[in-house]
């Protein structure tokens, strides 16, 4: 049976989220942080990286949420009822653009301000670029969702559960409330029963 190694807590619960969107089997090992919030050693015997999520199915393991996302789309997903457009490939690259996004562009601001959060005093230089850059990611998935239940129109896919990732570390931090939108959408996709499942399974 496919496993997935989960890290208490991170982003490994939106990997565990597409796993019950999409119905699937599967088994979990958790794992904790350290003291200083780091992955436990142990990790590292899943995969040389050492992070999570991880996946292994039948001795194929596999990192990295967005590649996982498109296996499990493929080996789930036999209807495509979370994956891209398939009938225009511009449609299908807006989709992957989506896809890639969170862990891309949206990512390292929002990792900068986590870290800045527990650094005191905060350098000025990484303090101004974070802000800056955090009101720039935050804002373009608000305008995104102006007019649209999800980021790809009124239809949830899978990169919806990595903006949902972005909006609930914005939420966590303290920087999600001039964005209505992105307030709406995140609440919208945690009332999912999935999401609920999810939270069911690791414990929150
Ligand atoms: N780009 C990777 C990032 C993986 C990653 O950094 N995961 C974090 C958990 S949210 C982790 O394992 N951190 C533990 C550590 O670095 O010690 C992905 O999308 O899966």
């Amino acid at each position: 049976m496919l496993k997935l190694h989960h890290l208490r807590v991170g982003r490994s619960v939106f990997t565990i989220w597409l796993l019950e969107e999409l119905g699937a089997a599967y088994e979990m090992d958790f794992y904790d942080r350290n003291e200083a919030g780091r992955a436990p050693p142990e990790l590292k015997k899943a995969h040389p990286l050492g992070k999570s999520p991880v996946i292994e199915d039948d001795g194929f393991v596999l990192a990295e949420s967005g590649a996982i996302a498109l296996y499990l789309l493929d080996k789930f997903d036999s209807e495509n009822k979370l994956g891209p457009p398939t009938d225009d490939i511009k449609a299908k690259a807006e989709w992957m653009q989506w896809l890639m996004y969170s862990e891309a562009s949206a990512f390292a601001p929002m990792l900068i301000k986590l870290l800045l959060s527990r650094t005191d005093p905060k350098p000025p230089v990484f303090d101004g670029f974070a802000a800056g850059e955090v009101a720039l990611q935050l804002g373009y998935l608000e305008d995104r969702l102006e007019g649209r239940e999800f980021v790809m129109g009124d239809r949830f896919s899978v990169p919806d559960i990595g903006a949902t990732y972005i909006a609930q570390m914005a939420q966590r931090l303290g920087e999600i409330e001039p964005y209505p939108n992105l307030q709406a959408y995140l609440a919208r996709n945690m009332a999912r029963p999935a999401w609920q499942r999810a939270m069911e399974k690791t414990g929150g």
